[in-house]
């Protein structure tokens, strides 16, 4: 059993993780900088520790810090949110070797999505439909040959990567040599690693994800999909559930396989698998081993609690539910709410003057920020989500234009005005939207 849990994470993450575990009866413990000692999961958190000086790697990565902190307030179980230590297999084998659990999969399965040739080669053998390209890694001597094979336009990707970096596209055979040198040169420097691989370049793909938990004993569900198609440079800004494109018989059919891989694995934890979607056809790219930012959208529509899950499946006492249980009921979108400019990006940060946040039938705010507040500059700009639930997608929008009214950010630029534009939008309106749609939209509208 897990009595006290160390939240490893900053935020709206924290918050929602600290929520998770009040519910369960389970003590909290927070950690935080220098530069978060008045933050909101702070101040709710049973106990906290200070673990260093503003900087991430000083803090929030720094591994010895936390395992200190563990130590300190006996905590026996580590959450550790999305980003920072979530996807790190060496964290999760030394919390291991201390006799903490960490709310997550095992090391190895961290491992061996990270790698992203052998998550796909994984994948594949698991069943899950990938996109169609090389055989592992392509040296640059072979890489003329298996671009035939697939035929151009091809993608060249780091093994290390993942999130987008180190990718380059060869149009034509032309393209081929500088994409590979360029794509391992960047790939070395960036992770240390040259090794990339090459897949059929898909070029008007929606992108969506199945949500998966399993409970490490060859159990697993899925619960539906998220289409995450509204990005900007790899920075998801609009996410929905479920997606505008699938119908019922899809979403079963994708998710099944998604369960079915997750079972023979035997995956312990959340998940999600990462598809791009074109011309009716799911084409697997990554798996990501933790919870993700858009997971309450998924709970929205299947009022399912995936942090409940997470712990309940960490300390071996199995998923709450079947997937017989699973239903999907309407329609979700999330908003992230970014401390930027909501045309340029340019991070915001400052003291929020007034806050007022939305309520009523179908909206949820996961935010730590408040009146007041002062967002520190060195660290991530969400400062908060807007979730709404409505029983069809047209109940859902006219709710969000609702809501995106009422809601009160003053003292820094947030993105809703964004919202407030794309709530208008006729292709937004209509679900007719691909990877690339935001981007376009950006480029072409002025105010
Ligand atoms: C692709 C692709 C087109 N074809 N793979 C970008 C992030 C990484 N997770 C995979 N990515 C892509 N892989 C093939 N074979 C286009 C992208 C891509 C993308 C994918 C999902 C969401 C946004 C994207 C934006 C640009 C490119």
């Amino acid at each position: 059993m897990i009595s006290k849990i160390l939240i490893a994470n900053r935020g709206e993450i924290a918050l929602r993780v600290l929520r998770a575990c009040k519910e369960l009866g389970i003590a909290t413990v927070a950690v935080h900088s220098t530069a978060d000692a008045d933050a909101m999961h702070v101040r709710l958190a049973d106990e906290s520790v200070c673990i260093g000086p503003p900087p991430s790697r000083e803090s929030y990565l720094n591994i010895h810090q936390i395992v200190a902190a563990c130590e300190i307030t006996g905590a026996d179980a580590v959450h550790p949110g999305y980003g920072f230590l979530s996807e790190n297999a060496k964290f999760a084998d030394i919390l291991d070797a201390h006799g903490i659990t960490f709310i997550g999969p095992t090391a190895d399965h961290i491992r061996i999505m990270g790698d992203k040739i052998t998550a796909k080669k994984t994948a594949e053998a698991l069943g899950i439909p990938v996109v169609p390209g090389s055989d592992g890694e392509v040296k640059p001597e072979n890489a003329i040959e298996v671009a035939r094979k697939i035929g151009f336009p091809v993608l060249i990707k780091a093994t290390a990567g993942g999130g987008g970096r180190g990718m380059k596209v060869a149009k034509t055979e032309a393209d081929l040599e500088e994409a590979v040198s360029t794509a391992r040169a960047e790939a070395l420097a960036a992770f240390g690693n040259d090794a990339v691989y090459m897949e059929k370049y898909l070029g008007k793909p929606r992108h969506i994800e199945v949500q998966v938990v399993g409970d490490g004993e060859g159990n697993a569900i899925h619960l539906g999909e998220r289409d995450c198609s509204l990005q900007r440079r790899h920075q998801k800004v609009w996410e929905e559930a479920n997606s505008p494109a699938l119908n019922v018989e899809q979403r079963m059919a994708i998710g099944k396989v998604c369960a079915d891989a997750m079972k023979k694995l035997k995956y312990r934890g959340a998940g999600t698998i990462e598809f791009l979607y074109e011309n009716g056809e799911f084409y697997f790219i990554e798996m990501n081993t933790r919870l993700q930012v858009e997971h309450p959208i998924t709970e929205a529509i299947t009022g399912i609690d995936l942090v409940h899950e997470q712990i309940r499946v960490a300390s071996g006492g199995g998923l709450s539910v079947t997937q017989e249980d699973i239903t999907f009921q309407g329609h979700a979108i999330e908003c992230r709410i970014n401390a930027e400019d909501p045309r340029t990006f340019v991070p915001s940060p400052g003291t929020i003057t007034h806050f007022h946040a939305p309520g009523g039938l179908g909206v949820r705010v996961d935010s730590g920020a408040y009146q007041g507040y002062r967002i520190p500059p060195y660290y991530d700009s969400l400062i908060g989500k807007l979730i709404v639930h409505g029983r069809t997608r047209v109940e859902c929008m006219m709710r969000l234009r609702r809501v995106l009214d009422e809601f009160v950010i003053d003292g820094i630029k947030t993105t809703l005005p964004l919202f407030q534009d794309l709530i208008s939008n006729q292709d937004i309106a209509n679900g007719d939207y691909d990877i690339h749609w935001l981007e376009n939209y950006l480029a072409n509208t002025s105010a």
